[in-house]
């Protein structure tokens, strides 16, 4: 086909647009035009956002709320100095205040900004702080997160990170001037790890030990050191680095956080011991922290922009959410998969598919796999997921309901109908997830006893009543399903006289039927006790007793 000038120039553009793109870094475009036979058509790529500077997006907490310094306004000193204790901490003038915030403010150059803590004053209690950082969005890192204290490093301090938004919590890294005295753990370094341990949490010593507090003020996140196990020193090699993430379980996640927190658990001591009479110069200081990462875009987006005041992906490959982690509307026809970083160097776009398409099987989102099944000359869907089945996964499967709220191709799709195992007939239930119950039974899952029935493994007629008390001879009635019968009677509803141990008893109905026969049976009574032949005869009376009536 012949293409007009001006898209010929266009395509020449979007090419030269493309080579100068590509030289810029692997992973970076999610599309773009390549010239065809037939003209100009997408190509589309696996996709990550460049690496940010995420401390200007991060939202900080510190913990105890009152632990920032300054109100009431207080005096420090320094570990070098611990005689000169002219600095002073007071919320409430500009420049002596050392807030929160300026622990993400952009250092300019000379002039170092700082939050500090209150001094020990409290001792022995710890003198102890969190800093919580949170984005509300999944990030990767990309290079070593650093943290610069003033006036020394603590000697005690957790990293943790979360990956569900502060819900849950794991340790990242340990970091101790003696690891076994705090943490009971081996000191160890990034250097010691290797391919098969390379996500080990540690405790290291490496940034913890009292060097003056001016040489060497930044507590490190390894993340280079770790990238350089697969991608060698200089990470020359990122392609080995990218495959291991796609293989390795777990290695991704491992970079991988929504929110990071510092515990500190002791101040730098400036020596061995705490010196008790000058607890001013004990505090935490902090002047910057550097969290380089990219937002996680499960390598469908190239952007990743501030919008509502959160960070999200600028989604591409027709997928939607905050990290690109669904199939938008209308492009369901298989389900969603994360881009892969293979094959290199471009990876696999793993696009969302318009669904819908005739000579398409549409499953609805719930499989990726058809099969044509010759003889009834159909194409099915194959291995439907998020509980569904049918020919396009369009139905659910038996034991779960259609969730009303939810469209055909949502994940929540089928509900479990939850059938009280006891109380209903099968797992199956109607539309509205109602169970069919057993006898005695009702409520939607079948869990509740109609009136006149106790649950007792499955709802069991009552047999009596608590307030009706259908029992008799001053019998009591237990949880509903029993009478507690007086000695002198037994039956279900104590409607019978208890004839003991009597030979000829023995057929109840005799019992109580006259008074001439309750007469034989006590004649019949004391003759067995008179006789020795009871204990021989007990045994028969037993098993005729417990024979069924008739
Ligand atoms: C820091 O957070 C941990 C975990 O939630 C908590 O146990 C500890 O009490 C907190 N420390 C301070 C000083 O608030
Ligand atoms: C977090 O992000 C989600 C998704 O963008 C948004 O709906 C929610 O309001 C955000 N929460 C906060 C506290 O910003
Ligand atoms: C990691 O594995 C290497 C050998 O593969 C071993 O020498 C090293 O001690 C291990 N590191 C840790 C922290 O377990
Ligand atoms: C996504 O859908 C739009 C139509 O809404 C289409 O124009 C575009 O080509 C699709 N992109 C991909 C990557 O499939
Ligand atoms: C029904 O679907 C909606 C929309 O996806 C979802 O928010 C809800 O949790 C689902 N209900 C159940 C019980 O799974
Ligand atoms: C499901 O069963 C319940 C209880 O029998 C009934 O009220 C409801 O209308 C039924 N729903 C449907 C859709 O049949
Ligand atoms: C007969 O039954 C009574 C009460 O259940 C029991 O105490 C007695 O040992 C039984 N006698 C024999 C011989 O089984
Ligand atoms: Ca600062």
């Amino acid at each position: 086909m012949p293409m007009d000038p001006s898209s010929a120039m266009l395509s020449q553009a979007l090419l030269l647009l493309q080579c100068i793109i590509l030289t810029l870094g692997q992973y970076d475009i999610c599309k773009s035009l390549v010239s065809t036979d037939d003209g100009p058509t997408w190509e589309y790529y696996a996709c990550q956002p460049k690496p940010m500077s995420m401390k200007e997006y991060m939202q900080i907490r510190v913990e105890p709320p009152d632990i920032t310094c300054g109100n009431p306004p207080e005096r420090f000193c320094t570990l070098e100095n611990p005689y000169l204790c002219s600095d002073e901490c007071d919320a409430s003038t500009k420049e002596l205040a050392h807030p929160p915030e300026l622990m993400q403010d952009p250092e300019r150059t000379g002039l170092i900004t700082y939050w500090q803590t209150v001094t020990w004053s409290r001792f022995p209690e710890p003198l102890q702080a969190n800093i919580s950082l949170s984005w509300n969005k999944s990030l990767e890192l990309t290079d070593d997160i650093q943290i610069t204290f003033e006036y020394g490093r603590p000697t005690i301090m957790v990293l943790d990170k979360s990956l569900n938004y502060g819900r849950t919590w794991q340790p990242y890294q340990y970091y101790a001037d003696d690891c076994m005295d705090g943490f009971g753990m081996l000191p160890k370094r990034v250097q010691d790890l290797s391919a098969t341990n390379v996500t080990r949490v540690i405790c290291t010593e490496q940034y913890s030990r009292w060097v003056g507090s001016k040489n060497e003020k930044n507590v490190r996140f390894e993340v280079r050191e770790r990238f350089a196990i697969f991608a060698g020193t200089k990470l020359q090699n990122m392609d080995n680095l990218y495959t291991r993430m796609e293989s390795m379980k777990g290695l991704r996640d491992f970079f991988t956080f929504t929110n990071l927190r510092l515990r500190l658990l002791r101040p730098a001591l400036g020596g061995t011991y705490v010196q008790r009479d000058n607890l001013l110069k004990y505090f935490y200081a902090i002047s910057n922290i550097d969290i380089p990462a990219r937002c996680k875009c499960n390598l469908h987006a190239g952007q990743c922009s501030l919008r509502d005041g959160t960070l999200q992906c600028d989604c591409e490959h027709n997928t939607t959410g905050q990290d690109c982690s669904a199939c938008e509307r209308g492009f369901k026809a298989k389900s969603w998969k994360p881009g892969s970083f293979l094959p290199t160097p471009n990876g696999s776009p793993n696009i969302c598919e318009a669904s819908g398409t005739s000579d398409n099987c549409e499953c609805n989102g719930h499989s990726n796999r058809c099969s044509y099944i010759d003889f009834i000359n159909i194409v099915t869907c194959v291995s439907c997921k998020h509980n569904t089945r049918g020919q396009n996964c369009q139905h659910c499967r038996l034991g779960y309901f259609r969730n009303a709220s939810a469209e055909l191709d949502d994940e929540n799709v089928c509900i479990e109908c939850n059938c009280n195992q006891l109380g209903s007939l099968h797992a199956r239930c109607n539309d509205t997830g109602f169970c069919q119950c057993r006898e005695g039974t009702t409520g939607q899952k079948c869990e509740d006893c109609l009136s006149g029935y106790t649950w007792k493994q499955g709802c069991m007629p009552n047999v009596c009543d608590d307030e009706f008390l259908l029992c008799q001879n001053g019998g009591s009635c237990i949880q509903n399903q029993k009478c507690m019968c007086p000695p002198s009677f037994r039956g279900v509803l104590c409607e019978q006289p208890r004839c003991q141990g009597e030979k000829g008893c023995d057929g109840a109905s005799a019992c109580y039927l006259s008074t001439l026969t309750l007469l034989l049976c006590l004649l019949a009574n004391s003759l067995l006790k008179a006789s020795r032949l009871e204990t021989h005869l007990s045994s028969d009376i037993n098993s005729s007793l417990r024979r069924p009536k008739g």
